[in-house]
């Protein structure tokens, strides 16, 4: 796999002579500062990509091309929002651009309630606390029905059975404890701090998160799961054509946390919502971003089984690992534990990769790791959460290794760039 990194531009404090130090290939990144639906230009995409290239690297994936919710929701101006997409796509591929990450999920791109939650190591890590986000949906967003969604969700052990966890019963007992304070933190780490700097939807500096968070899941009145995928299935329909013409590869990330939230739709979480995409449009240019972290928040995942089953129709690997508590709470692993078992995965992405030798724009499978620790004075550097410098640099360590044992397991070769051997 070609090891890549999630850079966020120019004004990332990480910088790319930074990264080339440590055996980054390539670089994964998004104009971040084209505003939500608007056309990438060829001469922005040009610019950013010489820069990249500049460092002796490439440009490997964007992540994200924003699908806007008019296009999730199925609102009046999808097919202008689609139209747009397309000329972005265009675009790209023009610039050698091949490989595209985005998400399909409603609102809320991915949810944390605790983005420095303690280590025993004296490290932290994200974290997700089903009573904390019940909290916010009942008493913070103060959505209608729920408290109603809540009394009946069902948190799945390792069995795949229901483990009777009350989360009505722990909001309760929570609520007694929270102050102003505490919400408003609560606030930050759900709306503000994760998807800032992703979705397009927030902005750092956002007045009323809250009500805006209202108007958006307000878009979604009577969108079930049929519809949603309905919506989908038509987004990935209109744009095929174009993909196939321009050889572009849209590789859908899982949603995170893999399970219904704030009574949104969820439609990528499982081994089933996989098949489904995938058979709905059958086309190698709708594919799969194998995000082991988000599936493996899932205690129904296999995630090892569903790699294997997925290999040939995933365009892009995120490797990290969650820890998943008895009752159902969730926090990042280290990336050499947890429920994803990286070690397997890189045998089966390397196997892949072996299998693709020889076709143009696939012929790497790139792979970043995801969110790491934050440790070592991370904490005080203004990182995005998740996405700390030291943290990401050990778990890359890490996952060299694996990959440098597991291609000699292969006889394939391993080629560490920035040294001479
Ligand atoms: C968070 C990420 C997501 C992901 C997007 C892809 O760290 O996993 O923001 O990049 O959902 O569209």
């Amino acid at each position: 796999m070609e090891r890549t990194w999630r850079w966020f531009g120019k004004n990332d404090p990480i910088t790319l002579a930074m990264l080339k130090q440590i055996g980054v290939e390539g670089i994964v990144t998004a104009l971040h500062d084209v505003p939500l639906g608007q056309v990438w230009t060829r001469e922005k995409i040009h610019d950013l990509k010489t820069f990249i290239e500049s460092y002796g690297m490439r440009w490997s994936v964007v992540e994200s091309l924003p699908v806007t919710e008019t296009i999730k929701y199925a609102g009046p101006d999808r097919d202008e929002q689609i139209d747009i997409y397309k000329q972005s796509l265009r675009n790209l591929a023009a610039e050698g651009i091949h490989t595209i990450c985005y998400n399909f999920m409603p609102v809320l791109d991915w949810a944390r309630t605790d983005l420095l939650h303690d280590n025993p190591n004296g490290s932290s890590n994200l974290y997700f606390s089903i009573p904390q986000f019940a909290y916010f949906d009942i008493y913070i967003l103060k959505r209608q029905g729920a408290k109603d969604n809540w009394a009946r969700f069902q948190v799945l052990g390792p069995d795949g059975k229901p483990n009777g966890r009350n989360i009505i019963e722990e909001v309760e007992q929570l609520r007694s404890t929270m102050t102003p304070e505490k919400d408003h933190a609560l606030v930050e780490n759900i709306v503000i701090k994760t998807q800032g700097f992703v979705s397009g939807n927030f902005k750092e500096d956002d007045e009323h998160p809250v009500e805006l968070f209202r108007q958006l899941l307000a878009l979604y009145k009577g969108i079930d799961r049929d519809q949603l995928r309905a919506n989908m299935k038509y987004f990935l329909e209109a744009i095929m054509p174009v993909c196939e013409e321009c050889d572009m590869y849209m590789c859908v990330h899982p949603d995170d946390p893999p399970f219904q939230v704030l009574g949104l739709p969820r439609i990528v979480t499982c081994d089933d919502d996989i098949q489904w995409f995938l058979n709905a449009v059958p086309n190698k240019h709708n594919g799969l971003t194998f995000c082991a972290g988000s599936l493996s928040a899932g205690a129904q995942n296999n995630v090892v089984e569903m790699a294997r089953k997925y290999a040939s129709r995933t365009w892009f690997v995120h490797l990290r690992s969650c820890h998943v508590f008895p009752n159902g709470d969730f926090t990042e692993a280290s990336h050499l534990g947890g429920r994803a078992d990286i070690i397997q995965l890189a045998r089966v992405f390397e196997e892949e990769e072996e299998r693709r030798k020889g076709n143009a724009n696939i012929e790497r499978l790139p792979m970043r790791v995801d969110h790491g620790m934050t440790m070592l004075g991370d904490e005080t550097k203004g990182y995005n959460a998740g996405y700390s410098f030291l943290g990401r640099m050990f778990a890359m360590g890490q996952v060299q290794g694996i990959i440098a044992t597991v291609d000699r397991e292969l006889n394939k070769p391993f080629h560490q760039p920035g040294f001479f051997d």
